[in-house]
Protein backbone atom coordinates (compact mmCIF):
# COMPACT_ATOMS: atom_id res chain seq x y z
CA UNK A 1 0.00 0.00 0.00
CA UNK A 2 2.60 2.30 0.67
CA UNK A 3 4.37 1.63 -2.01
CA UNK A 4 0.88 2.26 -4.28
CA UNK A 5 0.59 5.47 -2.44
CA UNK A 6 3.82 6.89 -3.23
CA UNK A 7 2.83 6.94 -6.79
CA UNK A 8 0.11 9.40 -6.20
CA UNK A 9 0.75 12.94 -6.18
CA UNK A 10 0.84 14.20 -3.12
CA UNK A 11 -0.55 17.77 -1.46
CA UNK A 12 -0.44 19.49 1.78
CA UNK A 13 -2.49 21.80 3.04
CA UNK A 14 -2.68 23.45 5.76
CA UNK A 15 -5.10 24.11 8.45
CA UNK A 16 -4.61 27.64 10.44
CA UNK A 17 -6.84 29.84 12.75
CA UNK A 18 -7.08 31.20 15.60
CA UNK A 19 -7.61 28.61 18.80
CA UNK A 20 -11.51 27.89 19.09
CA UNK A 21 -11.97 28.27 15.42
CA UNK A 22 -12.83 24.83 15.07
CA UNK A 23 -10.44 23.50 12.79
CA UNK A 24 -9.91 19.98 14.44
CA UNK A 25 -13.84 19.66 14.76
CA UNK A 26 -13.27 20.50 10.96
CA UNK A 27 -10.64 18.03 10.48
CA UNK A 28 -12.08 14.90 11.51
CA UNK A 29 -15.75 16.00 9.80
CA UNK A 30 -13.78 16.30 6.51
CA UNK A 31 -12.24 12.87 7.17
CA UNK A 32 -14.63 10.31 8.82
CA UNK A 33 -17.71 12.33 8.38
CA UNK A 34 -17.74 12.34 12.67
CA UNK A 35 -18.57 14.68 15.25
CA UNK A 36 -15.70 14.12 17.90
CA UNK A 37 -15.26 16.16 21.15
CA UNK A 38 -11.93 18.28 20.82
CA UNK A 39 -9.13 19.28 23.15
CA UNK A 40 -6.85 22.43 21.90
CA UNK A 41 -4.71 21.44 19.79
CA UNK A 42 -0.54 21.00 21.61
CA UNK A 43 1.09 20.77 18.54
CA UNK A 44 -0.47 19.12 15.08
CA UNK A 45 -2.96 16.61 14.18
CA UNK A 46 -2.30 15.23 10.26
CA UNK A 47 -4.48 13.08 8.39
CA UNK A 48 -4.51 12.01 5.01
CA UNK A 49 -7.65 12.30 2.63
CA UNK A 50 -7.57 10.74 -0.82
CA UNK A 51 -9.24 12.70 -3.83
CA UNK A 52 -9.68 13.46 -7.04
CA UNK A 53 -7.61 16.37 -9.07
CA UNK A 54 -7.45 16.27 -12.94
CA UNK A 55 -8.48 13.10 -13.27
CA UNK A 56 -5.82 11.49 -11.21
CA UNK A 57 -6.16 10.11 -8.06
CA UNK A 58 -4.36 12.47 -4.92
CA UNK A 59 -3.37 12.17 -1.72
CA UNK A 60 -4.14 15.16 0.50
CA UNK A 61 -2.30 15.39 3.93
CA UNK A 62 -3.86 17.86 6.04
CA UNK A 63 -2.26 19.65 8.56
CA UNK A 64 -4.16 20.99 11.70
CA UNK A 65 -2.05 22.96 13.77
CA UNK A 66 -2.92 24.54 17.28
CA UNK A 67 -4.05 27.81 17.27
CA UNK A 68 -3.43 28.99 20.55
CA UNK A 69 -0.81 31.95 21.15
CA UNK A 70 2.09 30.14 21.83
CA UNK A 71 1.52 27.49 18.89
CA UNK A 72 0.94 30.30 16.68
CA UNK A 73 4.85 30.91 16.57
CA UNK A 74 5.19 27.51 14.87
CA UNK A 75 2.93 27.94 12.30
CA UNK A 76 5.47 29.20 10.08
CA UNK A 77 7.50 25.48 10.57
CA UNK A 78 4.49 24.40 8.20
CA UNK A 79 4.37 26.69 5.56
CA UNK A 80 7.26 25.53 3.22
CA UNK A 81 5.26 22.86 0.83
CA UNK A 82 1.51 24.31 1.43
CA UNK A 83 -0.35 23.75 -1.72
CA UNK A 84 -3.27 25.53 -0.22
CA UNK A 85 -3.94 27.42 3.37
CA UNK A 86 -7.56 26.91 4.83
CA UNK A 87 -7.70 29.47 7.41
CA UNK A 88 -10.92 28.55 9.85
CA UNK A 89 -12.37 31.89 11.62
CA UNK A 90 -14.90 31.38 14.28
CA UNK A 91 -17.82 33.42 12.73
CA UNK A 92 -19.64 33.66 15.68
CA UNK A 93 -16.75 35.27 17.80
CA UNK A 94 -16.89 38.84 16.48
CA UNK A 95 -14.97 39.98 19.51
CA UNK A 96 -12.43 38.08 18.25
CA UNK A 97 -12.29 38.95 14.11
CA UNK A 98 -9.83 41.70 14.39
CA UNK A 99 -7.30 38.90 15.56
CA UNK A 100 -8.27 36.48 13.58
CA UNK A 101 -7.91 39.17 10.53
CA UNK A 102 -4.52 40.29 11.81
CA UNK A 103 -3.23 37.00 12.09
CA UNK A 104 -4.41 35.54 8.14
CA UNK A 105 -2.52 38.71 7.00
CA UNK A 106 0.58 37.31 9.37
CA UNK A 107 0.51 34.78 7.93
CA UNK A 108 0.31 35.70 3.54
CA UNK A 109 3.54 37.87 4.32
CA UNK A 110 5.51 34.59 4.48
CA UNK A 111 7.49 34.19 1.10
CA UNK A 112 7.15 31.04 1.58
CA UNK A 113 3.13 31.18 1.00
CA UNK A 114 3.58 33.59 -1.70
CA UNK A 115 0.91 32.78 -4.76
CA UNK A 116 -0.18 29.96 -2.29
CA UNK A 117 -4.45 29.74 -2.51
CA UNK A 118 -6.46 30.40 0.46
CA UNK A 119 -9.73 29.10 1.36
CA UNK A 120 -11.57 31.38 4.24
CA UNK A 121 -13.41 29.30 6.66
CA UNK A 122 -16.62 31.46 7.41
CA UNK A 123 -17.29 28.64 10.71
CA UNK A 124 -19.84 27.93 13.03
CA UNK A 125 -23.08 28.95 10.71
CA UNK A 126 -24.88 27.10 12.74
CA UNK A 127 -24.78 29.62 15.73
CA UNK A 128 -27.21 32.37 15.41
CA UNK A 129 -25.03 35.74 14.63
CA UNK A 130 -22.65 34.17 12.88
CA UNK A 131 -21.16 36.55 10.01
CA UNK A 132 -21.89 35.70 6.70
CA UNK A 133 -19.41 35.43 3.61
CA UNK A 134 -20.45 39.17 2.57
CA UNK A 135 -19.61 40.33 6.08
CA UNK A 136 -16.39 37.88 6.28
CA UNK A 137 -15.25 39.29 2.79
CA UNK A 138 -15.56 43.13 3.73
CA UNK A 139 -14.01 42.48 7.26
CA UNK A 140 -11.44 41.02 5.96
CA UNK A 141 -10.35 43.08 3.27
CA UNK A 142 -10.36 39.86 1.51
CA UNK A 143 -9.83 41.31 -1.98
CA UNK A 144 -6.64 43.63 -1.40
CA UNK A 145 -5.43 40.96 1.12
CA UNK A 146 -5.16 38.02 -1.19
CA UNK A 147 -4.40 40.12 -4.30
CA UNK A 148 -2.16 37.98 -6.65
CA UNK A 149 -3.34 34.18 -4.72
CA UNK A 150 -6.46 31.98 -5.48
CA UNK A 151 -8.64 33.07 -2.99
CA UNK A 152 -12.32 32.01 -1.60
CA UNK A 153 -14.81 32.45 1.26
CA UNK A 154 -17.34 29.52 1.97
CA UNK A 155 -19.50 28.84 5.13
CA UNK A 156 -19.70 26.11 6.77
CA UNK A 157 -20.48 24.21 10.11
CA UNK A 158 -18.15 21.55 11.25
CA UNK A 159 -20.33 20.54 14.16
CA UNK A 160 -23.17 19.83 11.79
CA UNK A 161 -21.02 18.99 8.52
CA UNK A 162 -23.07 21.97 6.67
CA UNK A 163 -20.69 23.25 3.58
CA UNK A 164 -18.13 20.62 4.90
CA UNK A 165 -17.76 18.49 1.73
CA UNK A 166 -18.31 21.98 -0.30
CA UNK A 167 -15.14 23.20 1.20
CA UNK A 168 -13.05 19.86 0.55
CA UNK A 169 -13.74 19.98 -2.49
CA UNK A 170 -12.89 23.47 -2.99
CA UNK A 171 -10.05 23.00 -1.61
CA UNK A 172 -9.17 20.09 -3.89
CA UNK A 173 -9.66 22.69 -6.87
CA UNK A 174 -7.69 25.21 -5.79
CA UNK A 175 -4.79 23.18 -3.86
CA UNK A 176 -1.47 23.58 -6.12
CA UNK A 177 0.22 20.12 -7.22
CA UNK A 178 4.10 19.74 -6.48
CA UNK A 179 4.64 19.66 -9.72
CA UNK A 180 2.71 23.73 -10.10
CA UNK A 181 5.14 25.20 -6.89
CA UNK A 182 8.08 22.56 -7.37
CA UNK A 183 8.92 23.12 -3.75
CA UNK A 184 8.17 19.94 -2.36
CA UNK A 185 11.38 17.78 -1.81
CA UNK A 186 11.57 13.98 -2.49
CA UNK A 187 11.68 12.37 1.17
CA UNK A 188 8.21 14.61 2.44
CA UNK A 189 5.95 11.91 1.28
CA UNK A 190 8.04 9.28 3.40
CA UNK A 191 8.20 11.92 6.57
CA UNK A 192 4.46 12.46 6.56
CA UNK A 193 4.19 8.62 6.84
CA UNK A 194 6.49 8.35 9.59
CA UNK A 195 4.63 11.06 11.26
CA UNK A 196 1.52 9.59 10.58
CA UNK A 197 2.56 6.06 12.06
CA UNK A 198 3.65 8.06 15.17
CA UNK A 199 0.68 10.27 16.03
CA UNK A 200 -1.29 6.92 16.17
CA UNK A 201 0.69 4.85 18.44
N1 LIG B 1 -21.49 25.47 17.27
C1 LIG B 1 -20.37 25.08 16.69
N2 LIG B 1 -19.30 24.73 17.43
C2 LIG B 1 -18.19 24.32 16.78
C3 LIG B 1 -18.10 24.26 15.37
N3 LIG B 1 -16.85 23.83 15.03
C4 LIG B 1 -16.20 23.65 16.19
N4 LIG B 1 -17.00 23.93 17.24
C5 LIG B 1 -16.65 23.85 18.68
O1 LIG B 1 -15.64 24.80 18.94
C6 LIG B 1 -14.74 24.31 19.93
C7 LIG B 1 -13.32 24.33 19.41
O2 LIG B 1 -13.19 23.43 18.34
P1 LIG B 1 -11.77 22.82 17.89
O3 LIG B 1 -12.00 22.06 16.65
O4 LIG B 1 -11.14 22.11 19.03
O5 LIG B 1 -10.97 24.17 17.61
P2 LIG B 1 -9.48 24.33 17.07
O6 LIG B 1 -9.52 25.36 16.01
O7 LIG B 1 -8.93 23.00 16.68
O8 LIG B 1 -8.71 24.90 18.36
P3 LIG B 1 -7.15 24.77 18.72
O9 LIG B 1 -6.78 23.33 18.61
O10 LIG B 1 -7.00 25.31 20.12
O11 LIG B 1 -6.42 25.63 17.74
C8 LIG B 1 -15.23 22.90 20.28
O12 LIG B 1 -16.04 22.98 21.42
C9 LIG B 1 -16.06 22.52 19.07
O13 LIG B 1 -17.06 21.57 19.36
C10 LIG B 1 -19.25 24.64 14.60
O14 LIG B 1 -19.29 24.63 13.37
N5 LIG B 1 -20.35 25.04 15.33
MG1 LIG C 1 -7.35 21.88 17.34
Amino acid sequence: MGHLMSKQPQVQVLLLGLDNAGKSTLLYKMKHNVSVSTVPTIGFNVEMINARKNRKNIAVTMWDVGGQGKMREHWHDYYQNAGAVVYVVDASDVGRMEEARSELEKTLRSDHLRGCPVILLANKQDVSGAMTVTEMKERFNIRKMCAGRDWLVQPCSASTGFGVEEAFRRVVQMVKLPSETGAVKDNIKDTVHNMRYTGKQ
